[in-house]
């Protein structure tokens, strides 16, 4: 078993990527920690804690982060995923998540497991791991590895020309983690763009007749319309099966300068890099098909 902790802020294609971890008899899934993203902290808590609720994940326990990145007064939150993040599905009766903060939970655990044992799957803006690595230096190198969607390294963002989401809306903190001197693995946009959900396989999740299959059918359906890409699955879908996947070593630094820039992933390949030193190997490779059937067939194993 692999034991792994989930840092989301759901948001639908996260909900996916909980529901992939939840299916697999693989990962153990020590706790949840959400952050402001998709939507607000206290609402990306209560989802985490509707989808592991309705997974049969009772027992593994959430807890709600940072509510603003670092350095800023507002959060920087979407709506693509609804008013509710999770696309208007309803679900069962809402449990309270756990009290504590996300950021000194994740010090815990990353203390009380023995070393390189955890990965962590950091799938939202990057604000807790920062503020535990602020809160205890090094802390992140205990991890065995961080796997993290986030970036776009050779092809435009998503949010402006420069910047992909997670690392928009927390620039400072994505610059703290990446510089963690972590095992640190990128899911950027260069490679979760080419997981482009096809109607005929959102329409699929309706013919699984399980409560979460239909949840799955419902939250796709909303989702698709918007962006009918598979982020947030690719880092959970990689700890099951990495040969679905091909990377390279790179340099990167993020920009955290205000402006038409701020949140840009800067990356250096190759001959470019230079004497740089290398923190990421970013995935930029897919199978596609055989990640899409591995996610459906997962979910069609919850009840
Ligand atoms: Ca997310």
């Amino acid at each position: 078993m692999k034991k792994i902790i989930i840092d989301c802020d759901p948001g639908i294609d996260d909900a996916l990527a909980l529901l992939l971890a939840a299916s697999s008899d693989q990962l153990d899934l020590l706790a949840v920690t959400t952050v402001a993203g998709n939507r607000p902290v206290a609402i990306t808590a209560r989802n985490a804690r509707r989808i592991l609720d309705a997974a049969g994940k009772m027992h593994v326990p959430v807890y709600a982060g940072a509510a603003l990145p670092l350095g800023y007064a507002e959060a920087r939150c979407n709506l693509v995923h609804g008013e509710d993040g999770l696309g208007g599905v309803v679900f069962g009766a809402d449990r309270s998540v756990q009290t504590g903060h996300a950021a000194n939970r994740l010090i815990e655990l990353l203390l009380e497991h023995e070393e390189g044992s955890i990965t962590l799957v950091a799938i939202g803006p990057l604000t807790n791991l920062a503020l535990a690595e602020r809160l205890s230096p090094g802390i992140l190198k205990r991890a065995r590895q961080l796997l993290i969607m986030g970036g776009a390294l050779r092809c435009p963002g998503n949010v402006t020309p420069a910047a992909e989401f997670n690392f928009y809306a927390d620039p400072v903190a994505a610059e703290i983690v990446i510089t963690a001197e972590a095992s640190l693995v990128l899911f950027p946009l260069d490679v979760t763009h080419q997981v482009v959900m096809s109607p005929e396989w959102i329409q699929s999740f309706s013919t699984i007749d399980t409560h979460c299959g239909q949840l799955a059918a419902d939250m796709l359906e909303a989702y698709a319309k918007l962006d009918p890409l598979l982020h947030d699955a690719c880092p959970v879908a990689y700890l099951l099966d990495s040969s679905l996947f091909g990377g390279e070593s790179c340099a990167v630094t993020i920009d955290c300068r205000p402006g038409p820039t701020e949140g840009y992933a800067m990356s250096w390949f190759g001959s470019q890099i230079d004497g740089r030193k290398e923190n990421v190997w970013a995935i930029t490779k897919v199978h596609d098909e055989a990640l899409l059937t591995l996610v459906r067939s997962s979910i069609n194993m919850l009840s």
